[in-house]
């Protein structure tokens, strides 16, 4: 699309389901705002969610980073994010940067004690290894998606609660269904262990089904009626282009990552870059640019603040969004270390807006 182009018309044409989703939501919520949510617990991560919600569209994480990340699959830390993403209408985006070989890429989005895809609709990944961290972390999602399917279809097909037993799980089962202690803990067991079909669902429909939030108190006149929950898939976004001062992404290894992301269209959404890499008629991607930070309210802005003085360089919304061309500004310090962040992101929301319409109809 040209950057003329309304995200609403590009939600009609977008090639990966949750691209055309998130298109959606955007319009329909007036924001074009990722909040980098780099606090350092687990209490403050999921307060911060639930003040700053109505403002973004995409929440992104480091779970890494964050003390108490409590790991339970149904009443942990992923989970209720996952259903303050339904309450508010936001996508989670887990800023892992996934840059390994191919096998152990698969392992870290699907295993582990974090179990990423379950909660996180949106990853992304570092190309530095080569092309096939992309082809692996594909092949994982699609066998992940085909799983959660399954479940789903046979929990339709049982329908009532089904006491009895589903022991025929297959080798790869161990990948979705341990718990930390590999106990059969509320019907989450360890690989061949006994897992209630109906709890399974269970499971899904808490920690991963990103439902969209019917906000009851609102009923049909809920503010983002006329859009449901999200698509099952899950999306990736290359790494093309950094912020940082002196980063080794060059315009040649900018260029390897879009070929990348056309080799997989129906699962990259898009890039982490600083300006558009949409260049071929068939390129439907997305774009999301951290490095941004706003002048003190009052002052006036010429399209860069100063940087941290470790290394991070930003610009402004105006400047992102209007002449770069990209499409979502990931905002972390400046909105986190404002007196009132609710409010803060408030007003990135409507700048960032703001330069998107003056961009769509110069
Ligand atoms: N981040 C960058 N630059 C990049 C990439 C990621 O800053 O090029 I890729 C992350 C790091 C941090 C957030 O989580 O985005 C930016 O936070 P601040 O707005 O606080 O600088």
């Amino acid at each position: 699309p040209t950057l003329l182009e309304t995200f609403s018309s590009r939600a009609q044409t977008a090639t990966h389901p949750l691209t055309a989703y998130l298109l959606r939501l955007m319009d329909l919520k007036a924001s074009n705002l990722c909040l980098s949510a780099d606090v350092s617990t687990a209490r403050e991560l999921l307060q911060l969610a639930d003040k700053v919600g109505p403002s973004i569209v995409v929440l992104k994480t480091h779970h890494d980073v964050v003390s108490g990340w409590d790991f339970h699959p149904h009443t942990g830390t992923g989970a209720r994010l996952a259903q303050l993403a339904r309450k508010h209408g936001f996508l989670i985006f887990e800023d892992r940067k996934f840059g390994d070989i191919g096998h152990t890429v698969q392992m870290q989005y699907v295993g582990g004690s974090a179990r990423i895809i379950d909660w996180a609709h949106i990853v992304n990944v570092n190309m530095v290894p080569g092309k096939a961290a992309v082809t692996a972390l594909a092949e994982a999602e699609a066998k992940w998606r085909e799983r959660y399917q399954y479940e789903v279809k046979t929990s339709v097909t049982v329908g009532t609660p089904r006491s009895d037993t589903f022991d025929e799980q297959p080798e790869e089962s161990g990948w979705w269904n341990t718990d930390e202690e590999g106990q059969n803990r509320e019907g989450v067991g360890r690989k061949g262990s006994i897992v209630s079909v109906t709890t399974l669902t269970q499971h899904y429909e808490s920690a991963t089904s990103p439902r969209f939030p019917r906000d009851e108190t609102k009923g049909e006149d809920c503010l983002y009626a006329g859009i449901d929950e999200p698509p099952i898939e899950r999306g990736l976004l290359i790494l093309a282009q950094m912020s940082s001062a002196g980063n080794f992404m060059n315009r040649e290894y900018t260029q390897a990552c879009v070929e990348a992301a056309r080799e997989h269209r129906r699962f990259v959404m898009g890039f982490v870059s600083q300006e558009s890499l949409n260049s071929e008629p068939d390129d439907h991607f997305i774009h999301m640019t951290p490095g941004c930070q706003l002048p003190p309210e009052g002052e006036e802005e010429n399209g860069t603040v100063a940087g941290d003085g470790l290394g991070q360089r930003y610009n402004t919304p105006q400047k992102l969004i209007g002449l770069c061309g990209t499409d979502i500004v990931i905002v972390g310090r400046g909105i986190l270390k404002a007196g009132d962040p609710q409010s803060e992101a408030e007003r990135y929301r409507t700048t960032a807006w703001k330069a998107y319409l003056s961009r769509v109809t110069k």
